[in-house]
């Protein structure tokens, strides 16, 4: 057998020498030989490629040396399954990991390149739709700044989120194909591949006297796995984010190709390569269709294959899995992992039932993420059972088995058990309820959530299962969203506190002493201003928008959803607009204020369409009428994203979070602004209390009905209609868009959208509207004494660095994983 003898091969990874000159050569190493071109003749693209390439070779030796240890230690790590990551770009967070900013600056200058043109070149991976999948990606982060071994698990799709533009004031979407040009940071291992199966049926056969089940699958894929660096922040840690490609088995079926039919074969490899082939747009309401569920089931068991089969040594004893990893499941998309564990124990391991059934109840823990019944899946029985008939069988026993316990528990309370029931009575698998039951814990993203989770969605599961639930307020990461998004802050933060905030952020507290500080408050303000005009820049070269630098920036940014109403922003403008245009106020007695939208609307759901083109729609009215001008400005630029919302939020003034209270599970744009000094105009509604609680109420503009308020007002019965002869702004808003003055004098265009508000207005927007008119006026009187306002947006920033996602991941730890840091 041969050995390495050589003293490099012997020695551990070398980096190259973290200077300029180390960064040079290295940099021209990954151009030439790389990309093959010569510094002189290469594109912007062999540039950012090289420039990726190179940052990753600083990263090689620590990710190579995190794997190893966190094998060869066997210490319990995470295994977060996520069907989304929308990671935002990934050069910018890997130089600052690194600490390799400057020098990567400094090294493209010698080379005659400036870094800004370079990483304009990044095509963000959008492989998520909006709250859920941006936590994920917040998530990984912190957990490789904490040095906690973990892996993030999830699909490479094709194609990400779609790409949003409007023609006339519409939505039409594009794919978004951010591979056309290949990724910088992935690391494809085909070798490492994982056979998926899919459909056939299951028999029993005789195995040495005991009777088992086995799966007779009719078709499979292969998974492809492909790695990603997650570098933790100035801690020398890489973890690992493992997204799986589908691949045909076979290039083709021979078998089909020699009876003459080439097209059916390749279109039998189609099939198979369509399960990684694009994200669902679809944010809190899914669809429920079969390619969704193979997608769920294809990373899912791929992962946990990968797990037990290749990451655990070939003789571990399975049932110390428990001790070894906790499989989180990231809403209910990877929920079909709980009979998939229970498959590969029982029918491959050959565990007995009990005994698979303990370990998997152990292995498993669940976040809720929604409270809206549409969101919570359930998948038809036969549909489940046509594509995984195995599971199906396992799941009717587990639920068999619970239902059994209910039963000795309660009784025979049958509406009880047709309630706790797994399968709905018209036999459809509720996989919240599976979730729930097999979890080890089960928690909401946000106080409010999880206590109406516990009350109102599964209050039966948590009689049954006391200590099961639990609550995790959600956070985002300070490195991406204050440290990258907004150098100005984070410098002044600096200047003031000291460094160490960043990984400490309750830190942030020191900086209350300076809420009335003269100077501070000069060079707070001076930020602010600097990043309105990065802002309006980005605008500019982007969408060819003009952005006012004096105008208070007013921004709802966030998933179009009814729930979320955009239409009471919407009807706040039009009254403001209404109360100029028809003279009853003159346009000095209204705030300046440009007010900036982002959205995007899953392409099934016309109302929310609709919507988009009624916000575009006014945009239009409103920016060219003179009446206005100077002082109101609605501006929406297209297709939203992680990599706009690092230039929106550092820049805006004011945070529009006004779902109807109930409905927004967290939130956590609503944190990211009141980090970046933005005020919080807001219902009591997910994360909204908690910020509100650590603010202060005289520093967030709290308006319409709570919780209880919305449910006794359901009961009631509500009827929009009240509240619009109730109050004559509202009642003219309305006839405003329903006269055609923001379509041409054709009042059928926006019908639908009125008539909904006025007959159904199933999320209660006319009945919070004259309460949010009055918490804008505060607004605007706030905001005309700027250094009570500049006081406030200083205490919103010491006092909110409860919502580092740092503090989240604490949180997961100490309640539900128990795997601490690797020291
Ligand atoms: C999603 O983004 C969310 C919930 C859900 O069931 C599905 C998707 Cl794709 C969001 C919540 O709406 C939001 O309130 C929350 O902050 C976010 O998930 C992260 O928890």
């Amino acid at each position: 057998r041969l050995q390495p003898t050589h003293p490099i091969a012997l020695a551990p990874v070398q980096s190259p020498e973290p200077t300029v000159d180390g960064f040079v050569t290295q940099y021209l190493r990954n151009l030439n030989n790389g990309r093959g071109v010569a510094l002189s003749t290469s594109t912007v693209n062999d540039r950012y490629f090289a420039l990726a390439a190179t940052v990753r070779d600083y990263l090689m030796a620590r990710w190579l040396e995190d794997v190893r240890r966190q094998r060869s230690t066997q210490a319990k790590g995470v295994a977060y399954l996520s069907a989304e990551y929308l990671l935002g770009r990934q050069l910018d967070n890997n130089l600052l990991a690194t600490g390799l900013t400057d020098i990567a600056a400094e090294a493209l200058v010698a080379c005659g390149l400036d870094l800004e043109d370079v990483r304009a070149l990044e095509v963000e991976p959008g492989l998520g739709n909006g709250g859920l999948g941006r936590l994920a990606a917040c998530f990984i982060d912190s957990l490789a700044t904490l040095g906690v071994p973990s892996i993030g698990y999830g699909i490479r799709y094709e194609y990400g989120i779609f790409r949003q533009t409007f023609v006339d004031g519409q939505q039409v979407e594009q794919a978004d194909s951010w591979l056309a040009l290949g990724s910088p940071w992935e690391f494809p291992h085909p070798e490492a591949a994982q056979t998926i199966s899919f459909g056939g049926h299951t028999e029993q056969y005789d195995d040495e006297g005991v009777t088992r089940t086995r799966w007779v699958p009719s078709w499979n894929v292969l998974a492809v796995p492909y790695n990603y660096m997650v570098p933790g922040y100035h801690n020398g840690r890489v973890n690992t984010l493992r997204l799986w490609s589908a691949q045909a088995t076979q290039g083709f079926d021979l078998r089909v190709f020699n009876a003459g039919d080439y097209q059916e074969a390749v279109r039998a490899q189609t099939y198979a390569e369509n399960i990684s082939k694009v994200l669902y747009p679809e944010d809190s309401t899914p669809q429920g269709k079969e390619l969704r569920l193979q997608q769920q089931y294809f990373f899912v068991a791929a992962s946990i294959s990968d797990f037990v089969n290749l990451i655990l040594p070939s003789d571990f004893d399975l049932a110390k899995l428990p001790d070894r990893v906790i499989f989180q499941l990231n809403d209910t998309h990877p929920v079909i992992g709980v009979p998939e564990l229970m498959r590969v124990l029982v029918d491959e391991k050959k565990l007995e039932w009990d005994a698979a059934w303990q370990i998997t109840r152990q292995c498993f823990a669940y976040t809720c993420h929604t409270l809206l019944p549409e969101a919570l899946e359930v998948w038809p029985a036969d549909l489940l059972g046509r594509l995984l008939p195995r599971h199906l069988e396992i799941i009717y026993r587990i639920n068999d088995e619970f239902l059994d316990e209910v039963r000795e528990r309660f009784g025979d309370d049958e509406e009880r058990i047709r309630r706790m029931s797994i399968i709905s009575p018209d036999g459809a698998v509720r996989m919240a309820y599976l979730a729930t039951v097999a979890g080890s814990k089960v928690n909401g993203v946000a106080e409010l959530h999880s206590q109406l989770l516990r009350e109102k969605v599964l209050p039966d599961f948590d009689e049954f299962f006391p200590g099961k639930f639990t609550n995790v307020t959600n956070g985002v990461t300070p490195r991406r969203f204050i440290r990258l998004a907004n150098p100005g802050l984070s410098r002044l933060i600096t200047d003031t506190i000291g460094p160490g905030w960043l990984t400490d952020l309750d830190r942030l507290r020191e900086l209350e002493d300076y809420a009335d500080d003269t100077a501070f408050h000069a060079a707070f303000r001076a930020v602010k201003a600097s990043n309105k005009r990065v802002l309006a820049r980005t605008l500019a070269d982007r969408d060819g928008f003009t952005v006012a630098d004096d105008h208070l920036l007013d921004v709802m940014v966030k998933r179009l959803h009814e729930y979320k109403r955009q239409t009471l922003k919407l009807l706040h403008i039009i009254t403001e607009y209404d109360a100029i245009a028809s003279g009853r106020v003159t346009p000095d007695q209204v705030t300046p204020r440009t007010f900036v939208f982002g959205a995007k609307a899953a392409p099934g759901y016309a109302m929310a369409k609709r919507i988009i083109h009624l916000i575009n729609a006014v945009g239009s009215v409103v920016n060219s009428d003179p009446r206005v001008e100077g002082r109101l400005a609605v501006l929406f630029p297209p297709n939203y994203n992680v990599t706009l919302a690092e230039r929106v939020v550092p820049a805006a003034d004011l945070s529009e979070q006004i779902s109807l209270a109930g409905k927004e599970a967290s939130g956590t744009g609503n944190m990211k602004f009141a980090l970046n000094g933005a005020l919080t105009i807001g219902t009591d509604d997910g994360a909204n209390v908690e910020i509100r609680e650590l603010v202060g109420d005289e520093n967030f503009f709290l308006f319409g009905m709570s919780e209880p308020e919305v449910a006794d007002l359901q009961t009631r019965g509500y009827h929009p209609i009240d509240f619009v002869r109730a109050d004559e702004n509202l009642s003219r808003a309305l006839d405003l868009v329903s006269s055609g003055a923001f379509s041409g004098g054709d009042g059928s265009v926006f019908e639908p959208v009125v008539s909904n508000l006025i007959h159904h207005d199933p999320f209660m927007a006319l009945a919070d509207y004259t309460d949010y008119i009055a918490a804008q006026k505060r607004v605007d009187a706030l905001y005309a004494d700027q250094d009570a306002w500049t006081r406030a947006a200083i205490l919103n920033v010491a006092r909110c660095g409860f919502f580092s996602s740092d503090r989240s991941m604490r949180d997961y730890i100490d309640r539900i994983w128990h795997t601490p840091p690797l020291v």
